[in-house]
């Protein structure tokens, strides 16, 4: 072979560098730094020092949230929003999301019942809800997936009418305030944020909880430390606490959530457009994720997305199934809708360190083999 040749096939991703799904954002050293110096100064680095104060306060600022516990993670806010509430008998929840959600329910001792989804918003059907209702049923948790939160309204409403309790699995629904991010966050009694490394916003692990009541906000920061408060003991209690080194990433990282949150959505526009003619003739469909963190395309058929995957894997680029298979134990012939998206889910690439070719290069790859 010829090197001019050699050269021009030289693929542009290769094993050692190639192109992941996601990628944690990076905050800047110097402001990183910044806070590391303050814990070295303090000597204080977990058990609620002042970064994680100053973060907690700041999230809720920036959420516009009346009461924020900051959790050690995604799961851990999960588990206390359930432990707060006594829940141990059913949780109707959506089988088509991450491990966590049904790990969570069945950790507390309590039962996922899962129900099927919407093939629009692929969120939590609140029909398929009510079907599932029962004497044991405590609690719904709906999953605002890839941030999105269409039904929340409707299922809020179920649950009053129930006397239920709503925890919202809000590990996707990060963002600055808007419509869709207040229907993630507050319509139901708790919602869990993921800060996690993955997340538009992380603190390379941790998560929060978010609250309407001052007694439960109480109640929930003592449990995330082994239930110690000034009211005196009596909550069983765990260790879900972040330390200073997370809230530090976390302080630093959050002044930049709205560029990266804008320059994903340009990332994502790009994509969109690139395969508009695919998506005008059905072979695929763009999912929107409200705040960009995912980029979900639905093919037609589990076949076209094994082959695409194919194809990208051997140019060295990874996208992900989010998610498949669905949770562990859920009776898929009842859940059809999720049973389908899931089969036909793909997310392609998207994270601040892409440039507009890398997303031209992912495209060219699925036009061709699609
Ligand atoms: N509920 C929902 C709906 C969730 O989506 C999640 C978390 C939770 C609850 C629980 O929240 P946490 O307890 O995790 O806070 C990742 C994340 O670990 C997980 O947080 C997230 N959902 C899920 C959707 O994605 P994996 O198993 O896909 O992670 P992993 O290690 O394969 O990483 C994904 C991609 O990112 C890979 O391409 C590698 C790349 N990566 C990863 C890390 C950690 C990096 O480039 N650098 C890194 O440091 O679960």
């Amino acid at each position: 072979m010829n090197n001019k040749l050699a050269f021009k096939t030289t693929p542009k991703y290769t094993e050692d560098a190639p192109l992941l799904v996601q990628r944690p954002s990076l905050p800047s050293r110097k402001k990183l730094d910044g806070y590391i110096d303050q814990i070295y100064e303090s000597k204080w680095v977990t058990n609620f020092g002042s970064l994680v104060k100053t973060l907690e306060d700041n999230l809720r600022h920036y959420l516009k949230v009346p009461y924020f516990v900051l959790t050690s993670s995604g799961t851990s806010s999960l588990q206390l929003a359930l432990k707060l509430y006594n829940i141990e008998k059913e949780v109707i929840t959506s089988p088509f999301t991450f491990a966590a959600t049904g790990q969570a329910i069945n950790w507390v001792g309590a039962t996922p019942v899962y129900a099927d989804i919407n093939p629009h918003s692929l969120a939590l059907c609140p029909l398929s809800c009510e079907q599932r209702l029962s004497k044991d049923s405590q609690a719904i948790m709906p999953v605002n997936i890839y941030g999105n939160s269409h039904h929340n309204e409707e299922l809020n409403k179920l649950a009053t009418n129930n006397n239920l309790k709503v925890i919202y699995d809000a590990a996707q629904s990060f963002g600055p305030p808007s419509p869709m991010q207040r229907r993630a966050l507050l319509n139901g009694d708790a919602a869990c944020l993921s800060f996690h490394a993955t997340k538009i916003f992380s603190c390379v692990e941790g998560g929060g909880l978010i609250l309407h009541e001052e007694s439960e906000y109480k109640a929930a920061r003592a449990m995330s430390n082994f239930g110690f408060s000034a009211d005196g003991p009596g909550l069983l209690g765990t260790n879900a606490k972040m330390n200073e080194f997370e809230a530090a990433f976390g302080l630093a990282s959050l002044d930049d959530v709205v560029t990266n949150i804008s320059y994903r959505e340009s990332l994502t526009r790009i994509y969109q457009s690139l395969l508009s003619n695919e998506a005008e003739s059905g072979l695929v469909r763009i999912i929107d994720s409200y705040n960009f963190t995912y980029l979900p395309i639905m093919f037609d058929s589990e076949r076209t997305l094994l082959r695409v995957d194919k194809a990208l894997k051997r140019s060295n680029i990874f996208g992900r199934r989010y998610f498949h298979p669905l949770q562990p134990g859920c009776d898929t012939s009842s859940v059809p809708i999720a049973l389908d998206s899931s089969e036909r889910i793909y997310c392609l690439p998207l994270h601040s360190f892409m440039e507009n070719e890398d997303v031209e290069e992912v495209c060219a790859i699925v036009k061709a083999s699609i």
